[in-house]
């Protein structure tokens, strides 16, 4: 790894934003190009889907993606994003899950403000929010989602978050199941945008009533003794990788080892000893 994305660190402002906020916004953090290969191959998986049988207006959840493409792979340690990502969790990571998802046009109007249906909020990670005892819940894990079509509007099947609710271990949802929890805004998200949440703010996926398709790829990075969300089928592409990405695609040298990490574990440790050492205590 290339010690110049240590330009890329999450800073104090960053840092004070997510511990407060529970999520963070970076504009620009793919280029055009980028923008341009990552969705013509997002495009193709979402038409051998459709020719699969998934249906053209649903939206399609596909997780495992990264074995599809190089641009998915390249992303696993990408300079501008992974430094944020070390900088919130630490060293001991991988990356537990991945899936893109590809929201097409409802072909349904939009209903008046507030009388949508509640979307359907949730935090990461399922059974973790009711077999952990503490309050607030441990953080445990983030998602990083790299948003390749415009959701800089409204109603464009927009990524929803309520700010702050990452302290929070319950939600109160509208009654009458409709509108939105106090406090919940659409993320609105121009191409090439990361966005960073914390696997407890509450958050949806919400309809998509424009005519603009909405495409968006999600890393989720979590510590090494979590197990994988997904069937993470990356073992194939270890031999192809540095010492780092190996790591951050789930390899150890044993069991122990997720717990225990020796310096062979974790790569990332020992960059950051010789490049960063702050980040690696
Ligand atoms: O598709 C979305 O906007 C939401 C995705 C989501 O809920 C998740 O990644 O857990």
């Amino acid at each position: 790894m290339n010690p110049s994305c240590l330009e890329y660190q999450l800073t104090d402002d960053e840092r004070r934003h997510f511990e407060e906020h529970g999520w963070l916004q970076i504009e620009n953090a793919l280029t055009p190009q980028q923008i341009e290969k990552l969705t013509a191959k997002t495009d193709e998986i979402h038409a051998a889907k459709v020719n699969d049988g998934h249906s053209a207006s649903q939206a399609l959840f596909y997780p495992n993606f990264i074995p599809d493409d190089a641009g998915f792979l390249e992303l696993v340690d990408y300079p501008p994003v992974l430094p944020k990502v070390w900088g919130i969790l630490g060293w001991n990571i991988y990356l537990y899950h991945g899936h893109l998802i590809v929201t097409p046009p409802s072909g349904q109007s939009r209903p008046p403000a507030g009388e949508e249906k509640t979307f359907g909020w949730h935090q990461d990670s399922g059974r973790v929010n009711q077999e952990m005892e503490s309050h607030p819940r441990p953080r445990l894990s983030l998602k990083v989602a790299y948003f390749l079509s415009d959701t800089s509007e409204e109603g464009r099947g927009n990524f929803w978050i309520i700010p702050g609710s990452h302290l929070r271990d319950d939600l109160e949802r509208p009654q009458n199941g409709t509108g939105q929890p106090e406090g919940a805004i659409p993320v609105l998200a121009k191409p090439g945008t990361a966005v960073f949440f914390d696997r407890r703010l509450w958050h949806t996926a919400s309809p998509n009533w424009s005519d603009v398709t909405r495409k968006i790829l999600f890393y989720g990075y979590g510590y090494r003794w979590i197990r994988t969300k997904d069937d993470m089928t990356v073992q194939d592409l270890w031999p192809q990788c540095d010492a780092i990405q190996k790591q951050l695609l789930g390899y150890g040298v044993n069991c122990n080892g997720h717990y225990s990490p020796s310096d062979d574990d974790v790569p990332l440790r020992v960059w950051l000893r010789e490049n960063a050492p702050e980040a690696a205590k």
